[in-house]
């Protein structure tokens, strides 16, 4: 049966709750009038969640530079001469400390990222330690390590993971122009292991790689049609690193931007929508935007993994000129 093009068509099978999705129907989202598909998102937004309320992640590079992959957009690839600099795996004392310093600034959930193609199962065991510390403190924990083998998933739960996130990043079909050293599929295969070992799924992506409205609104899909929807969705827009064959593309139209956010809202309304990298280049009305188009979460704290996030003096401010709570 063809979707109708604003409204997902309830899927027969196996449940009734579950919805398909068309590319067609993301596009048709997209194509829409920017002030109707705002309000769309919006009246979405608000059967499911509270819109004055943001749920911020504070995240640290546990382990940076070096990877072996070739990520075209990653200051963290060893095949890409970029000013970021190798660091071996964080002692835990530094990351509960920066953690701890995360809690007492407002933030509810700790995200600690490493730049591996996967964890060796020796690396694992120092992050499960790393978890099970940080979730002593009593915050939210999320991981973003790569790639997983059979049995890390179920490691990670056991030491108290809340989240994992592991992008698609892009459209399968666009996905071999930007990382060739593994596949759209390898990332599916760590989210189904993450999904069967009870873990919080976090993936999302990143836009303003080159890809088509098209290949956006496919990543949509993509996400919004996985057995279940992850629970989290970061709507990365690409911060250009010199030295990566990225570095120097073309602005995406804001925008395209705040559509992507509304599209991703309208087609996964039970699922945070996180604005992700990029706020720096951001105003604070073109984030007020997007929170309006449905994000309600983001990254709070001065750095992201190798690049500048907006600092939390400017955030506080902003939660408080919106009437935005913090969760
Ligand atoms: N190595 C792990 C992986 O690739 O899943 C974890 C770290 S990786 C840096 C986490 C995510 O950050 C990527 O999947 C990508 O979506 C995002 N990211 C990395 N560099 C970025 C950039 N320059 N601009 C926007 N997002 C970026
Ligand atoms: C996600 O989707 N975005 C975050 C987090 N997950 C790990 C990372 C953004 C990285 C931006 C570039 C950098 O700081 O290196
Ligand atoms: Fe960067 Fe992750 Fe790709 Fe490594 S796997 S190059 S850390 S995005």
């Amino acid at each position: 049966m063809q979707a109708s093009p604003l409204v997902a068509v309830p899927f027969a099978a196996p449940s009734a709750s579950v919805t398909r999705w068309t590319v067609g129907d993301v596009l048709a989202l997209y194509d829409m009038p920017l002030m109707d598909l705002i309000w769309k998102a919006q009246g979405v937004h608000r059967q499911h969640f509270d819109a004055n309320a943001i749920q911020r992640s504070t995240l640290l590079s546990v382990k940076t530079g070096g990877c072996s992959e070739d990520c075209s957009y990653c200051s963290q690839s060893a095949r890409y001469d970029t000013e970021t600099e190798r660091e071996r795996l964080m002692p835990i004392d530094e990351v509960v400390a920066a953690a701890k310093a995360a809690k007492a600034k407002g933030a509810s959930r700790f995200c600690m990222g490493a730049a591996w193609k996967g964890p060796k199962d020796s690396d694992l065991d120092r992050v499960l330690e790393m978890v099970r510390e940080v979730k002593a403190l009593g915050m939210q924990t999320c991981v973003t390590l790569g790639m997983l083998k059979d049995g890390q998933a179920d490691k990670l739960k056991e030491a108290g993971l809340d989240y994992y996130n592991h992008n698609l990043d892009t459209d399968k079909e666009f996905y071999g122009q930007v990382i060739k050293t593994h596949t759209h599929d390898d990332r599916l295969d760590t989210l189904e292991q993450v999904r069967e070992a009870g873990i919080n799924v976090c993936s999302g992506g990143i836009i303003g790689m080159g890809e088509s409205r098209k290949n956006r609104a496919a990543l949509i899909v993509q996400l919004a049609n996985l057995p279940k929807p992850p629970e989290s969705v970061p709507i990365n827009n690409l911060v250009p690193i010199p030295g990566t064959p990225l570095a120097d593309k073309p602005r995406l139209d804001p925008f395209e931007f705040v559509r992507t956010i509304a599209a991703a809202r309208i087609a996964m309304p039970t699922s945070w929508v996180r604005l992700s990298a990029g706020r720096q280049e951001m105003s604070d009305e073109l984030q007020t935007l997007c929170f309006l188009a449905g994000a309600n979460s983001m990254f709070y704290g001065d750095r992201l993994l190798t690049t500048d996030n907006p600092d939390i003096d400017r955030d506080d401010r902003l939660f408080a000129r919106l009437g935005v709570k913090a969760v």
